[in-house]
């Protein structure tokens, strides 16, 4: 009889990288290491901008998905990891606007908008993990600030299965989640569009919207003006998700620094990611979703990364988590040879 073996290896504890909360001081060290990715890990755990609190749990079950170790263990290095305070206060409607949570959600934008540009400042890719889409509102402020000093342009392609393109006068739930990309493009409620002192963010013509199949009317007009390109799940299928995202590439234009990207894990189809708040039939398959983020590895201009509504109390067995570290995987250039 053979003499059983442990399968479960001692504790390494290789890693270097710092845990702090929000609030702490930044030190802008820095961390670009020649030939390696390095990444700062930021969790927000908020669910102030939609209805279904499970998204708090977000940056928790990614934890459980083992997404820092994971990451290095593809050969990034992950320097930090940021935890941004989301206020426990029950969400409160604010009579003032057509919003919920427009305040606390200010302040937890605030926050996030710092933790972002403190990390490209440092060398590093900020990774955003959600929590509700409403964080790509301090997301992409800090990113807008971070470039704005340098006088340097960026651009923006968001994957979602909705536009995240309403203001508090089209929106039908009150809920901010449906609103970030408007504020990003200036349009919105002014606490939220005037982040880090101006507005817009990015303008509507190196703005990209991938995977859309469910727009409210009034988004489609919203879409319309604003010079945003928008490839629908219709475009996906004629075209093929490849040579969407050439073309994705190609709208973002030549002249940027780098690319924001806002990934909400509702494109994906829910039969393999049904861990999400608001689930969409007839989303991206897992290998196209893969093929999307390999081609965008290659461009090199990926320089920011959220990746939001990853919802636990709707997953199972953590399998959505999963996949979102697979899909981060492959942004930071996993590759298969
Ligand atoms: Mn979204």
């Amino acid at each position: 009889m053979k003499s059983q073996q442990s399968s479960i290896e001692p504790p390494t504890n290789t890693s270097s990288r710092t845990q702090e909360t929000s609030g702490e001081n930044l030190a802008d060290t820095e961390y670009t290491q020649p030939g390696k990715t390095t990444v700062t890990l930021i969790y927000v755990p908020l669910h102030l901008g939609g209805s279904h609190r499970g998204v708090s749990m977000g940056p928790a079950a990614m934890r459980v998905a083992e997404v820092a170790e994971r990451i290095e263990a593809q050969g990034c290095t992950v320097v930090r990891e940021i935890e941004i305070n989301v206020p426990a206060s029950v969400c409160w409607w604010d009579k003032q606007s057509a919003t919920r949570c427009v305040p606390e959600i200010t302040q937890v934008s605030q926050e996030v908008a710092q933790a972002v540009e403190g990390a490209l400042a440092s060398g590093t890719i900020p990774i955003t993990i959600g929590g509700d889409h409403s964080l790509a509102i301090g997301s992409i402020a800090g990113t807008a600030n971070y470039y704005r000093q340098l006088k340097q342009t960026f651009g923006l392609i968001w994957f979602d299965a909705h536009g995240d393109i309403n203001t508090p006068d089209t929106t039908q739930s009150g809920n901010v989640h449906g609103m970030p990309f408007a504020v990003a493009l200036g349009k919105g409620d002014q606490r939220l569009t005037q982040l880090c002192g101006f507005s817009p963010k990015v303008p509507g013509g190196k703005s990209v919207l991938i995977g859309a199949r469910d727009l409210d009317p009034p988004e489609r007009d919203i879409i319309n003006e604003s010079g945003v390109t928008v490839f629908t799940i219709r475009d996906i299928d004629h075209l093929g998700l490849g040579r969407v995202t050439d073309l994705a590439l190609g709208a973002v234009g030549s002249e940027i620094a780098g690319i924001h990207l806002s990934f909400d894990l509702d494109v994906i189809d829910p039969d393999i990611a049904p861990g999400v708040s608001t689930p969409a039939r007839g989303g991206l398959n897992y290998r196209e979703s893969h093929l999307a983020l390999s081609l965008l590895a290659e461009s090199r201009l990926v320089r920011s990364i959220d990746l939001v509504e990853l919802n636990p109390a709707f997953d199972i067995q953590n399998r959505t988590a999963d996949l979102a570290v697979e899909l981060l995987l492959s942004i930071l250039g996993k590759t298969i040879l």
